[in-house]
């Protein structure tokens, strides 16, 4: 287990330093270096791909499958000269060469003109209690692009950015963390561009020039350091070989590129028939409807109210007839209910499926259903298990699922206020027993892995079919299983101008298919701000209209 586990660093704790790079082995994809008793391991998988990682322990952490979903042994070969000198160990592959300072262990990329890219400066890279980083130099006219999930906008210099999912309700152009956590980003000058995905899914945070003009710092509160160069030196083949590393997204079905109707609401299914009536009367183009919360019966997943929608089958088998698709909402949380017959729960309980504590306890929150349990995603037999359990869905003709609430939201007692929540303790036990580590390095695969199982359900469930899934949170790979939307937005001019640079990182970040509720989610748009939302969301890749509960429909 992982050493740290995401406590905080110490203030006051002060960094020490990687030392001097003493002696190297070189192996077919790379070399490994002693720096005074710490490990440094250097792996060129492509050309223009270089892997940096540094143990303080001296042992490299053993293979995280989660975002990364080629491990250096299964990238091809590929040839590079390694040159020794007193001074410095130099790489060199047919794109780009690695220049290592002995002293120091510096790290200096260059491209074949000779120009300089992702330079070691500052204190290069270092450690401290519960945490470690690496800084790096800001050229002249440099620009920074990608991040995830940001507001704001587009250019990320001079801006902190954090890596770790959070409900971000009401956030702003001031917010940092968000639903999505993504730890990739793009750094562009006139003459070339590279791209760095700092493989961490702990707590890791990006300073691109903040703290200090011209140097930017990434740190992590995992207990190794592991970053991929990607040399460009344009942005497109930046992403090709990102998403080489991470995945590419699945073609989508045709009908979930059309227009999505949805809206927190629909609480029956006569509000339903009429609201596609309408769409079909006016001759408004639709081709999906989302049903959120309110079809469950008392909001426990994998349930449908039978006295608000006594017939699932019929109903979605009518919507079809129309024209229409119908996707799903799941949340995570699953009602504590024990003796009530209620499978979902049960079953999660017989097999131990559900996030305990460390001292061994079940840990329970607040949310939709009022008390909740909430499954480990991270280990394959439950995500096998929940992804079965879609069968319920599309048994009566559902077409997609909607992921909400999978940063995961969790509240204390009462659910709903603003103030009260809370999260898995960081040292919850989580995750497959060869991967077996603490929530603190897995709370931001937990949305991820939740879309990948529902990803996974859809396709073992009706195999000839694409899948569709859209989810509130996602790691760095979340384009592999999902599609992503932006959360609770406001209906107001300036976030339908901020939903351009945010689906713009997104894209930049790997994401393709990603759009912004259009509208706006929380208040009421005036005739002009919907009629222009609309207009611009034509142009999203997903295109969703959506709003809360009680504004206006
Ligand atoms: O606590 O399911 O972002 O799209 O309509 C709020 C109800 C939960 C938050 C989602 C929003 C959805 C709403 N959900």
């Amino acid at each position: 287990m992982p050493q740290y586990f995401g406590k905080l660093p110490t203030t006051g704790t002060s960094w020490s330093t990687i030392g001097t790079l003493k002696t190297i082995e070189r192996h077919d994809r790379g070399i490994y270096g002693d720096c005074e008793n710490s490990r440094l391991a250097i792996s060129i998988l492509a050309p223009n791909l270089v892997r940096v990682r540094w143990a303080p322990s001296g042992e490299l952490m053993s293979r995280r499958s989660w975002a990364v979903t080629l491990d250096d042994p299964e990238w091809a070969i590929v040839p590079f000269q390694l040159r020794e000198t007193d001074a410095a160990v130099e790489i060199e592959t047919e794109q780009m060469r690695v220049y290592i300072h002995r002293q120091g262990c510096r790290i200096e990329c260059f491209d074949k003109t000779g120009r300089p890219f992702a330079q070691d400066t500052g204190m290069g890279m270092a450690a401290r209690m519960g945490a470690i980083a690496a800084w790096k130099r800001i050229e002249a006219d440099e620009h920074f692009y990608g991040f995830g999930e940001r507001t704001k906008l587009l250019d990320k210099l001079s801006e902190v950015q954090t890596n770790w999912t959070v409900d971000a309700l009401d956030y702003s152009s001031f917010t940092d963390e968000m639903y999505q956590a993504i730890p990739f980003f793009i750094a562009l000058r006139p003459e070339l561009a590279y791209g760095i995905f700092f493989n961490t899914t702990f707590w890791s945070q990006f300073d691109i020039g903040a703290e200090q003009p011209g140097v930017y710092r990434m740190e992590t509160r995992g207990d190794e350091l592991d970053y991929y160069i990607i040399y460009g030196p344009e942005p497109a083949q930046i992403l090709s070989t990102y998403t080489q590393l991470t995945g590419r997204m699945q073609l989508p079905p045709k009908w979930s590129l059309g227009y999505h109707q949805c809206r927190w609401s629909y609480e029956s299914e006569d509000v339903v028939r009429e609201l596609a009536q309408e769409f079909r009367n006016r001759r408004i183009p639709c081709d999906v409807i989302h049903l959120d919360i309110d079809y469950m019966k008392g909001y426990r997943v994998f349930t449908w109210s039978p006295k608000r929608f006594p017939d699932p089958a019929q109903l979605v088998n009518d919507l079809g007839q129309d024209g229409f698709k119908t996707v799903t909402i799941i949340d995570p949380g699953v009602k504590y209910e024990p003796e009530a017959d209620y499978h979902v729960f049960d079953q999660g309980i017989e097999n131990d499926y559900f996030i305990r504590k460390a001292e061994g306890e079940l840990f329970h929150g607040y949310v939709w259903p009022d008390k909740a349990v909430f499954p480990d995603f991270l280990r394959p037999e439950v995500r096998q298990w929940w992804g079965d359990l879609h069968k319920s869905l599309t048994e009566v003709g559902v077409a997609g699922i909607w992921n909400d609430m999978n940063e995961p939201a969790i509240d204390d007692r009462p659910f709903g206020d603003p103030g009260n929540k809370i999260s898995f303790p960081l040292d919850a036990p989580q995750g497959s027993p060869e991967e077996r580590t603490t929530h603190a390095e897995t709370h931001n695969l937990y949305g991820q892995s939740m879309a990948q199982s529902a990803c996974e359900g859809l396709k073992r469930l009706r195999s000839t079919e694409r899948s569709f899934v859209l989810t509130r949170s996602g790691f760095a790979g979340i384009q592999r299983w999902s599609s992503v939307w932006m959360g609770d937005n406001q209906s107001l001019w300036e976030y339908l101008e901020m939903s351009l640079p945010m689906l713009c990182n997104m894209g930049l970040s790997g994401v393709a298919f990603v759009g912004s509720d259009i509208g706006g989610f929380a208040g009421n748009a005036t005739a002009e701000l919907f009629a222009r939302w609309m207009q611009v969301g034509m142009l999203y890749p997903l295109m969703r209209g959506h709003s809360a509960m009680s504004t206006a429909r």
